[in-house]
């Protein structure tokens, strides 16, 4: 019996559960059911194959607590293409680095409408479980992918987006919004939406060659028939860091070199750029042009025309291209020294391309980059830049130019998924969040700082709604239970996060306080404020064996997930995210359509300094929490199996690590701390009711006193089980192994006697 006999096996019984239970059966547990040496023979190799293929539910080890015994069911599992896997509901998944025949039609549709424990463990099986409960419930949905980078997540909402593009009814005056959101036809490019978001917001990094560097909440609206009518993405935290420098290997975000590869000849000579990345000071840090899983000619052929499909009109394309290559001009802006240390331009041939593709006054451009606008006593005055001051000045005007011009790029994509039809309408929503996993690097920055605290906010969410929802379902059902003893991680919530005493409060204090404020004073005061928190360790505050795995300028969190040391080099500069003013007029004056959108002249009027990179990201992310808090969430916990994108590769160190940090033990231990497994009556004694003469062939009294009826007669023990108001709880999987195990050999039974020509079964 091999792998594709256990499938079709699990096809004909339709329950993966029972695959389980049966291969766990050995010949000699049939007692004295008759049964042809081939179906003893059957059962001798499927006990093989259990071994082999591991459990499909974590929640079914026996040995829950052990990682080992997690891992190895991974290991498992991963060895025969088997992928995913369940906790309970949350759905692991492990990148197989190579295409596998699970995602065709015929497989969407074995998951369309049939129940989660009914078919193995698959992304559609929770896209569908997501669609369903929103149909049935009413109740909005979000289903959270979270995994460190490559191991993924990107790929895990495509699939569930091309799920509902091919099971889900079409509206017919939405068709567009169904191409531009979901559409899965690979020949038609796929999915406009996302091509465009991956084009400016992905970048090859060592870790993935198509890493998302923003995280990414998207909303599917459906309308009362099912159908999805339109769509809206909010995106977080992009990394701009990389639009003017990269690690070796690595490289700028995509739509760069595409446009170089691809653009035509006219493009390219009216934006001024040669076909070569290698001219280009923003491409070159990481020596890393080409990628030969990238083909960027085709790429761009493809964002060109998910551009038009989206809705942007010529002279959108125009403006956003001309900004595009407005950003590779300005890396090639030269700084030479004149008098006294000041900078200066050394030629005008980017400044003319600037002034042109932007709109904007060159020898205003000229002066704002190599010159600060300072008001003293009321009066404006220019202050030269030496010439680090002045990169640092361009390299944010980049930054801020690119950063923003994505924003608008995101809110132009929404503007074309927005539900016009009738906006008074009533819609149901599927969120599908795809953000950034916790990281832990040899260096870890500021922006780790931001990822962690966001994956905090996250785990916190997951507890809250876990345990609530389990607590409300054995209210709701009248079961008394032990409340699980669990780590609430709102204490490092609020180590980051606190008005005023928190780690955030205390880097925007430093970030505005004037005078020698910087990264190390920002360092002292924390100790000074937060010195004592449990969670957190400074060089200073360790005890000897941590101080010997500490610098004097980082500071530790200690985690949910794991120990992390931050460095604080460059957090003030990170948080400020200054842009100086004289360039932010300039920009305020383009006559380019899209930045005169990005750069408001109500910025410059403002008194007020802007939020701080750190506090404008703790909104977004209070903002998430609401969303996601009003909706019912699903979980997809994704894991690299190694670092070499190779497929087959089970790297043990590498998982090991990921589990401890997805939480995935504790995950499991609430699982179980309560009761395994609960069925509703009606669907426990239509499964079960052939085991009990007294409701076979049916039960006429009421459900729970046929449910009770059926128990006994299996023997199930009072501790193995409760009885709710609609369901039946069972504690142990062991229990439903046995009952599952018991049915399996009836149904043997009957099979072989009916082979057997024996007439008289009943
Ligand atoms: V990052 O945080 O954005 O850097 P992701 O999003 O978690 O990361 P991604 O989905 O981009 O990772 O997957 C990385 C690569 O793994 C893909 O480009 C595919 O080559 C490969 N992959 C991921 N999932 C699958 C899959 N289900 N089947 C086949 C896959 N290949
Ligand atoms: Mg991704």
């Amino acid at each position: 019996m091999d792998v594709a006999d256990i499938r079709n096996l699990m096809r004909k019984t339709q329950a993966s559960i029972l695959l389980n239970g049966f291969l766990g059966k050995r010949p000699d547990d049939l007692g004295n059911v008759v049964a042809s040496d081939g179906v003893r023979a059957m059962m001798e190799s499927a006990l093989t194959a259990r071994d082999r293929v591991g459990v499909s539910d974590f929640v079914l080890l026996e040995n829950f607590t052990s990682e080992a015994s997690f891992i190895e069911n991974l290991r498992k599992r991963f060895k025969e293409n088997l992928i995913y896997t369940y906790i309970g509901s949350v759905l692991v998944s492990v990148n197989p680095y190579k295409d596998l025949e699970i995602y065709t039609k015929n497989h969407m549709e074995r998951y369309r409408g049939v129940n989660f424990y009914e078919v193995s463990p698959h992304i559609y099986a929770v896209g569908d479980n997501a669609y369903r409960s929103m149909r049935t419930e009413r109740k909005d949905q979000c289903i959270l992918i979270s995994g460190e980078s490559g191991a993924g997540k990107t790929e895990a909402s495509k699939k569930i987006l091309q799920y509902y593009a091919v099971t889900c009814p079409v509206s017919d005056q939405v068709q567009t919004v169904k191409d531009r959101l979901l559409q899965s036809n690979p020949c038609a490019g796929g999915q406009e939406t996302l091509i465009i978001c991956s084009a400016f917001g992905n970048a090859k990094t060592l870790r993935n060659d198509n890493s998302s560097r923003f995280g990414k909440y998207m909303d599917i609206q459906f309308d009362f028939k099912g159908a999805p009518v339109g769509g809206h993405i909010i995106n977080y935290l992009l990394e701009k860091s990389r639009v003017v420098h990269q690690n070796h290997g690595e490289r700028n975000f995509h739509i760069f070199y595409q446009m170089i590869e691809g653009g035509e000849e006219d493009l390219l000579r009216r934006l001024g750029l040669e076909r070569n990345p290698q001219q280009y000071q923003y491409l070159v840090k990481g020596n890393c042009p080409k990628v030969s899983s990238i083909n960027d000619r085709s790429e761009w052929k493809l964002v060109r025309k998910a551009l038009t499909v989206i809705g942007f009109n010529e002279d959108d394309v125009e403006e956003l291209l001309n900004i595009i290559a407005s950003v590779l001009h300005l890396g090639n802006i030269q700084y030479g020294e004149a008098e006294e240390g000041n900078s200066c331009i050394a030629s005008d041939t980017q400044i003319k391309y600037l002034a042109r593709l932007l709109g904007v006054n060159g020898a205003v451009l000229t002066e704002a980059l190599t010159h600060k606008k300072i008001i003293a006593k009321g009066e404006e005055l220019m202050s030269p830049l030496n010439l680090e001051q002045a990169s640092s000045a361009r390299d944010a005007l980049s930054k801020a130019v690119y950063g923003r011009t994505f924003t608008w790029l995101v809110n132009k994509i929404n503007a074309s998924l927005t539900y016009t039809d009738d906006s008074s309408k009533h819609y149901s929503v599927i969120g599908l969040l795809d953000i950034y996993g916790f990281e832990v690097f040899q260096h870890n920055s500021f922006e780790q700082f931001c990822i962690n605290y966001c994956n905090e906010k996250l785990q916190q969410l997951f507890i809250e709604l876990t345990l609530k929802s389990e607590q409300e379902e054995y209210e709701a059902e009248g079961i008394t239970w032990e409340p699980v003893q669990y780590f609430n991680n709102k204490i490092i919530c609020d180590l980051v996060e606190e008005k005023f005493k928190g780690i955030i409060s205390i880097l925007d204090e430093e970030c505005l306080r004037p005078g020698d404020a910087n990264d190390l004073t920002f360092l002292e005061k924390l100790e000074d404020t937060v010195g004592g928190h449990a969670h957190f360790v400074t060089h200073k505050l360790a005890d000897t064996k941590t101080r010997k795995v500490m610098a004097r300028d980082e500071f530790r969190l200690l985690h949910y997930a794991g120990e992390v040391n931050y460095n604080v080099n460059g957090f003030l500069d990170k948080n400020n995210d200054l842009l100086f003013r004289n360039l932010k007029e300039v920009m305020c004056m383009s006559e380019n359509k899209i930045l005169t959108k990005c750069f408001d002249r109500e910025e410059l009027s403002d008194k007020k300094r802007p939020e701080t990179a750190a506090t404008q990201f703790k909104a977004s992310l209070a903002k998430l929490m609401e969303i996601l808090m009003s909706k019912e969430p699903s979980y997809v916990r994704c894991i690299k199996p190694n670092d070499s994108k190779q497929s087959g590769r089970f790297d043990e160190v590498l998982i090991r690590h990921q589990v401890k940090y997805l939480g995935l033990m504790e995950n499991l231990r609430v699982r179980r701390a309560g009761f395994a497994y609960r069925r509703r009556y009606e669907v426990f004694l239509q499964r079960y009711k052939s085991l009990c003469p007294d409701t076979w062939p049916s039960w006429q009294g009421k459900l729970p006193e046929g449910v009770a009826t059926l128990v006994k007669h299996l023997g199930y023990k009072p501790e193995e089980y409760k009885m709710g108001r609609s369901k039946i709880f069972i504690r142990f999987p062991k229990t439903l192994f046995a009952t599952e195990d018991a049915l399996e050999t009836r149904k043997h039974g009957l099979a072989t006697k009916l082979q057997a020509g024996w007439r008289g079964y009943s």
